[in-house]
């Protein structure tokens, strides 16, 4: 069994250019290093109020290089639970503010980085073990808005599901027909103007709706059909919107009742071949998000990001608000955790999607999560920007590896195939 000989913290930079933290572990035998994993924080924008708090870069790389180093050493790598039941231990927060959930995540997944290098497999089968795998649909953005373009348009991610694939890299080749289109035909009205945070374009709308009328646009001109090849997903990011008891659309000079939003949505199900909806209420509004869920899960796919901030306790309470949960590792701290919530999740018959986050690097491992612990979906933001690439690329690869041995791709299980 290979043991932890050493952990090291670097300040790296992400997406947005902005400092983050990567980790690196050294493992061994004895004293004789033998393989080595890293992994790099991500950052969000729009976060919920509930996640672990990370710390400033350079606090959380001290951490790394001195308390985190001194309880991980001589740890067995392969016993990630041992890991990040040390690593919850010794910051004994709730919020993991004292060692920097930043810090966390990076030391957790590069524990397991290592330790996949050690057995010589990809750290995908590490989680698998023997157990099939498939690689997962993805929501990929077309455009970008909310707290990822300076609030241009109030919804955050304008998203397409190729619900019609029958294979994850038939499905990126029908984003990037969907991406090319859409951009053609913003630059036909004039109003290409260059990409929002994810690498969705800069929404440049004059309403909330009219993006979803321009996706399917997008979709008829890249030859799919609405509905049937390709579909709609959002994130309404509805915490972002909240103030008062009231949800803000600011780019529409209007705010809406809970129950004014429910049925603006409801209306957009019935309009637009739409299969999910992440945060359509805010956080703290719970009562919202059940009715909704109650009026509309049996027909589309209700996702909870802010909502469940990736925390199995949350979603065990969860008592029918949402029907699937958003698995964002740095929301919680550690791979341990993380794995703790897709299984409180698939106990309440919740679907999963492991999801990026806004500010990112070149680091792939929550595309291993995805595949290795058979989460059906995988949300890694837009068609271009090499962060985002990365990890569609990433998918390719896993799915060339698997050949025959993968399972069939699950999009037209997960989402019923229906006209428009
Ligand atoms: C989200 C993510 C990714 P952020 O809300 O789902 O789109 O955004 O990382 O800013 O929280
Ligand atoms: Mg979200």
């Amino acid at each position: 069994m290979a043991k932890i000989i050493d952990v090291k913290g670097r300040r790296v930079w992400d997406s947005r250019g902005r400092p983050t933290v990567e980790a690196e572990v050294i493992v061994g035998r004895g004293a004789t290093p033998l393989a080595a994993g890293r992994a790099i924080a991500p950052a969000g924008a729009s976060t919920g109020s509930g996640e672990a708090r990370s710390l400033e870069a350079t606090a959380a790389v001290k951490n790394i290089n001195t308390v985190i180093r001194d309880a991980l050493r001589a740890l067995s790598v392969a016993d990630q639970a041992a890991i990040d039941a040390r690593l919850i231990g010794v910051d004994g927060t709730p919020d993991k503010h004292r060692l920097g959930a930043n810090a966390m995540v990076a030391v957790s997944l590069a524990c397991a980085q290592a330790d996949a290098a050690a057995q010589k497999i990809p750290l995908w089968k590490k989680f698998a073990g023997n157990r099939r795998v498939a690689l997962p649909v993805p929501q990929i953005q077309i455009y970008g808005g909310g707290a990822h373009a300076r609030g241009r348009v109030d919804v955050q991610d304008y998203m397409v599901i190729c619900n019609g694939a029958g294979s994850f890299a038939e499905a990126l080749e029908w984003t990037a027909q969907i991406y090319a289109a859409a951009g053609a035909r913003l630059a036909k009205r004039g109003l290409l103007a260059g990409v929002a945070d994810e690498g969705g374009y800069w929404p440049a709308f004059k309403s909330n709706e009219e993006p979803l009328a321009e996706l399917v646009g997008a979709i008829a001109d890249a030859g799919l059909e609405p509905g049937v090849d390709a579909a709609i997903a959002l994130d309404i990011a509805a915490t972002q919107l909240y103030r008062g008891g009231r949800y803000h659309l600011a780019l529409e000079n209007r705010s809406l009742t809970g129950s004014e939003l429910h049925a603006m949505l409801v209306g957009w199900l019935e309009r637009y071949p739409i299969v999910s909806l992440e945060d359509p209420f805010a956080e703290h509004d719970a009562a919202a998000m059940r009715a909704f869920t109650q009026a509309a899960g049996d027909r589309v796919q209700i996702v909870g990001d802010d909502f469940f901030v990736t925390a199995a306790a949350r979603v065990k309470d969860a008592e029918g608000a949402c029907n699937a949960v958003l698995l964002k590792p740095n929301q919680v701290g550690t791979v341990t955790e993380t794995l703790a919530c897709l299984e409180a999740a698939r106990a309440a018959g919740y679907r999963a999607i492991v999801s990026a986050r806004s500010g990112e690097t070149e680091d792939v491992s929550i595309v291993h999560l995805a595949v290795g612990w058979g989460v059906g979906q995988l949300k890694v933001g837009s068609f271009a920007r090499s962060e985002r690439m990365a990890k569609w690329n990433e998918g390719l690869r896993i799915e060339e590896a698997l050949g025959a041995r993968a399972l069939p791709f699950p999009a037209r299980k997960l989402f019923k195939i229906s006209s428009a």
